[in-house]
């Protein structure tokens, strides 16, 4: 049987959700329809919704699999029980990611009202956190909202911050860090063959993305520094050069881990340094 992934049609979390299953080596075809792509090298479809849908689609049993941002999933989810208690996160994925913040006209120390497209959540905040306010809920727009005196307050999703500067407000409170999830009802069996082959393929995508292989030669008297400098890397390889003194050093690294350590190695007596992308960790 194929798997049915719920995904977003057009929206913020589209083009990463899609990136993500092509960039793990799966290829899509799309049918007439135009909202089903079908994988043709795995036991899967990629079905597009409106996010709104997908938390409710995934539990009445349609589709097996979601992905959706967790702001979406909580809101649902505090607003009908059994979406929590039906539910599970299967995995938080490197996209997606923001936080649902209260923003006002200056520091939001007494809340009054405040206005939000995440009532659910925040009357859970608020409720954990012994605070009084007044939710008034918008369906867009909420930035607004402060401008035209419809509430002192908002409480939305912040991801550069520019929305809030260009409307005046000023971000307080972090209620919610939120990313893309993948989600499945609680009885969906994460044994299933097609599961396990779409997350290795995602996670060892995910784990070579970032990773560069480096070598470079050295003089022999210089290779004892050398190995200090990189000793985040438990085993690099040393082979001496047909040049008598001289050896290359190869190893593997994360890009932050290079740039730390690129200067350094330089001044170390590294030469012919060669960076190169990791397509696959197995
Ligand atoms: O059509 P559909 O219903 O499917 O999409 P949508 O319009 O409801 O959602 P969409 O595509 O805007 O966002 C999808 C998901 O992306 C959200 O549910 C979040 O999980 C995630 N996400 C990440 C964001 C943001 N970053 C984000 N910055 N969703 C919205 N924003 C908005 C925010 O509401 C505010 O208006 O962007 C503005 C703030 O951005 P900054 O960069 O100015 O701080
Ligand atoms: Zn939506």
């Amino acid at each position: 049987m194929r798997i049915k992934i719920a995904i977003q049609k057009k929206g913020r979390l589209h083009d990463d959700t899609l990136a993500m299953f092509k960039n793990a080596g799966f290829r899509f075809t799309r049918d007439s329809t135009g909202f089903i792509m079908p994988c043709e090298n795995a036991e899967f479809d990629l079905v597009l919704l409106r996010d709104d849908d997908i938390p409710t689609v995934v539990l009445q049993g349609a589709f097996e699999l979601g992905i959706v941002g967790k702001n979406v999933w909580l809101e649902d989810g505090f607003k009908d029980g059994s979406v929590l208690e039906k539910m599970q996160i299967l995995k938080e994925l490197p996209f997606g990611k923001c936080r649902l913040s209260i923003a006002g006209v200056g520091k939001v120390e007494e809340f009054g009202k405040i206005a939000t497209s995440y009532p659910s959540i925040l009357k859970n905040w608020l409720e954990e956190n012994k605070k009084e306010a007044k939710i008034i809920e918008m369906k867009g727009s909420v930035e607004l909202a402060p401008r035209f005196g419809i509430a002192d307050a908002i409480c939305d999703l912040v991801s550069s911050g520019m929305t809030l500067r260009e409307n005046n407000l000023v971000e307080g409170e972090t209620i919610l860090h939120s990313t893309a999830i993948l989600i499945a009802s609680k009885n969906f069996n994460q044994s299933n063959e097609t599961y396990k082959q779409i997350v290795e393929a995602i996670e060892e995508n995910a784990s070579a993305k970032n990773k560069k292989y480096i070598m470079f030669n050295c003089k022999e008297e210089n290779l004892e520094d050398i190995l200090k400098i990189i000793d985040f890397v438990e085993s690099p390889t040393v082979m001496p050069l047909t040049k008598k003194g001289m050896n290359a050093v190869h190893l593997m690294c994360s890009d932050e881990q290079f740039k730390k350590v690129q200067g350094k190695l330089k001044q170390a007596g590294a030469s012919s340094i060669l960076v190169m992308l990791v397509e696959k960790v197995m």
